[in-house]
């Protein structure tokens, strides 16, 4: 077949009706967000992570009105899929950040409307895939003639697949009786090394590396046990280490692959289940699992499709967000992101498991507790509101709302001299750091309202900062497209919010001269007095982590090793494990 090469008038129009189908479709769920809701840049290099779901494991599904498609073009189409459209569109395509493109949508809209959407982008966030020569012409036409089939489901992973992947290194009775090496566990540092699937342990008081342990690929977050002794690690691909800090040298004594793509793991911290069970969400499949702490053998999984808050439509592929332990009682507080709900999950009974369901926002992410630990304070990061979650009565004590795209991490607690105590969240959308009263007893006049809204470098934050000993908040801009402002960070005097934030020159103190060298993430030691930034740069780049004195902000030391692999997050076991935020 000859093609016509595409007018402007054609793109023109194709774009409009493309944008037009998607209001419409919009008008018929008040509450639906706009379809590219103005995605801005920032938030785009946030969610564009390939998912590490391999193309084979997913069958392809031919659909007998689609237009045909070889068996290759169908494996390409899905690995470009996985690797750079299912972060926003969902690996179902049932729509998440970005919009639906489920069949019924997408063969109305037929090749050429689809190829030009995918070429040209839209007005509205979606990348210009072929314009900009990320995709080539003819991956343009495979994936416009892919998305018109039902989107190729991958396998689901029950007890059998986790069993098989479920290895104990070292059994409970063969560790440790007591602590036997002479680091001081309370000010270790559990530090991500991104790009090389691997954490470093660094001894917060010598600034020493003290081990490289392997995990997951693109490994995520780190979590300590309630005693202090575990740490709990887990990657993008779901594999859980567990890593026993009383060894000798540090190591893992049990592992497991917990599904196919995965963010989120924590351990039970209520009274009389300390160290007891360890709970890991994931994105594939949706469901989280509940497993022994000591040995990650897992007992209990439940799936979360189901219908989503406000308009109640069914959601496929609800994916787990932040998992935090309640205080309050024997619970964990699983936040999924695409139904907007908060599942307040009893482990005390897990064979007749009560799950209290709380209404929230769409879509949950990251977040944290308020200074009390009886509030947790969850960002919807599309609707732009922070939802608090009374973990005491379980229920919704409010919905605020925020700037545009609340993105906390865990939040920073203090007290503002004005309006006691808050607990802040900065914006991959905007470049405010908001600052909401959490005090409904003593300060019930600005509880869960806004009180403050400070002026930051710009958008692109990604996670603030304090600690009860220090009198500053700090808040990085790692994804602002300016790399004067992703490679500095704002801090604010908490004594004087009316000041304006100053500014530190992080990377200039790294010394390192090339790569983006983003500057992620603030963790305070636990003594209170020092705050260590990551500086993030490519993976085959030099990358560090730069450590300021919190009295004076100035440089202290900076910490360069050629294993340093691109560091993002750190957690210092003390203040992980008791929610030191
Ligand atoms: Fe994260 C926390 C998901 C990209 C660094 N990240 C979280 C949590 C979730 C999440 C659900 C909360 C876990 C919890 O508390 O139980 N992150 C995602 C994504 O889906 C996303 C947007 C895209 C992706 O493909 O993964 C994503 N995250 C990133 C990054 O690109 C970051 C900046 C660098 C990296 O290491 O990959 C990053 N995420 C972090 C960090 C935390 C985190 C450091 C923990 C912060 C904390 O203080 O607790």
């Amino acid at each position: 077949m000859i093609r016509k090469p595409i007018s402007r008038v054609t793109l023109a129009v194709a774009v409009a009706a493309l944008v037009a189908g998607a209001a419409q479709a919009q008008q018929a769920t008040p509450e639906a967000k706009p379809v590219h809701p103005g995605t801005p840049a920032e938030d785009l290099m946030y969610r564009g992570a390939p998912v590490p779901i391999k193309p084979g494991e997913a069958p392809d599904v031919v659909s007998p009105k689609a237009p045909p498609m070889t068996a290759a073009e169908f494996e390409r189409a899905k690995q470009i899929y996985f690797e750079r459209c299912a972060g926003c569109h969902g690996v179902l395509r049932k729509g998440a950040t970005g919009k639906p493109l489920t069949p019924d949508i997408t063969q109305p809209r037929g090749t050429e409307y689809l190829k030009v959407f995918i070429n040209f982008g839209s007005p509205g966030g979606m990348p210009n895939w072929g314009t900009s020569g990320e995709l080539t012409e003819k991956d343009v036409d495979i994936m416009a003639r892919f998305l018109q089939h039902e989107p190729p489901s991958p396998p689901e992973y029950g007890m059998k697949e986790m069993k098989a992947t479920w290895k104990v290194i070292v059994p409970p009775e063969k560790r440790p009786k007591k602590k036997e090496n002479k680091f001081n566990l309370d000010n270790l540092f559990s530090v991500t090394l991104r790009d090389s699937g691997q954490i470093a342990l660094i001894d917060g008081d010598s600034k020493q590396i003290v081990a490289i342990i392997p995990t997951g690929y693109a490994v995520h977050i780190s979590r300590t046990s309630n005693s202090g002794r575990y740490l709990y690690v887990i990657g993008r691909d779901a594999k859980i280490n567990l890593i026993d800090l009383w060894m000798e040298k540090p190591d893992t004594v049990a592992e497991i692959k917990v599904g196919l793509e995965a963010r989120s793991v924590e351990t039970s911290k209520y009274k009389g289940y300390e160290d007891r069970f360890a709970i890991a969400g994931t994105y594939w499949p949706p469901q989280f699992v509940i497993m022994k702490g000591d040995t990650l053998e897992p007992l209990k999984i439940q799936a979360t499709r189901g219908m989503t808050v406000g308009e109640q439509d069914y959601h496929p592929e609800p994916r787990v967000a932040a998992i935090v332990a309640s205080h309050s009682r024997p619970e964990f507080v699983v936040n999924v992101k695409e139904t907007g709900k908060v599942l307040m999950v009893d482990y005390s009974d897990l064979k007749n498991m009560k799950i209290t369901e709380v209404d929230a926002a769409r879509f949950l992410h990251d977040g944290g507790w308020d200074s009390t630990k009886r509030y947790f304070l969850v960002a919807a990061n599309q609707s732009n509101k922070v939802a608090v979650v009374d973990t005491k009565t379980n229920k919704l004590a409010a919905l605020v709302d925020t700037g545009k795209i609340p993105h906390p991490g865990r939040g920073a607690n203090f007290k503002d001299p004005k309006y006691g105590p808050v607990w802040a969240t900065g914006h991959l959308g905007d470049e405010t750091v908001v600052l909401i009263g959490t005090d409904p007893e003593k300060n019930k006049q600005h509880a869960w309202k806004v009180v403050r809204t400070l002026k930051g470098q710009g958008g692109g934050n990604l996670f603030v900062k304090t600690h009860p000993k220090s009198t500053h908040l700090y808040a990085d801009t790692a994804l602002n497209p300016d790399p004067k402002i992703a490679q500095s960070i704002a801090v604010w005097d908490i004594k004087n919010l009316d000041k304006p934030a100053q500014i530190l020159p992080i990377v200039e103190w790294s010394g390192i001269k090339d790569g983006p060298r983003r500057i992620v993430q603030p963790e305070f030691n636990k003594a209170g007095d020092e705050v260590w930034f990551s500086v993030w740069n490519g993976k085959d780049q030099e990358s560090a982590i730069v450590i300021v004195d919190d009295k004076t902000l100035k440089l202290k030391q900076v910490i360069k090793d050629k294993r340093l692999v691109t560091p993002t997050g750190k957690f210092n076991v003390y203040n992980t494990q008791h929610d030191v935020y």
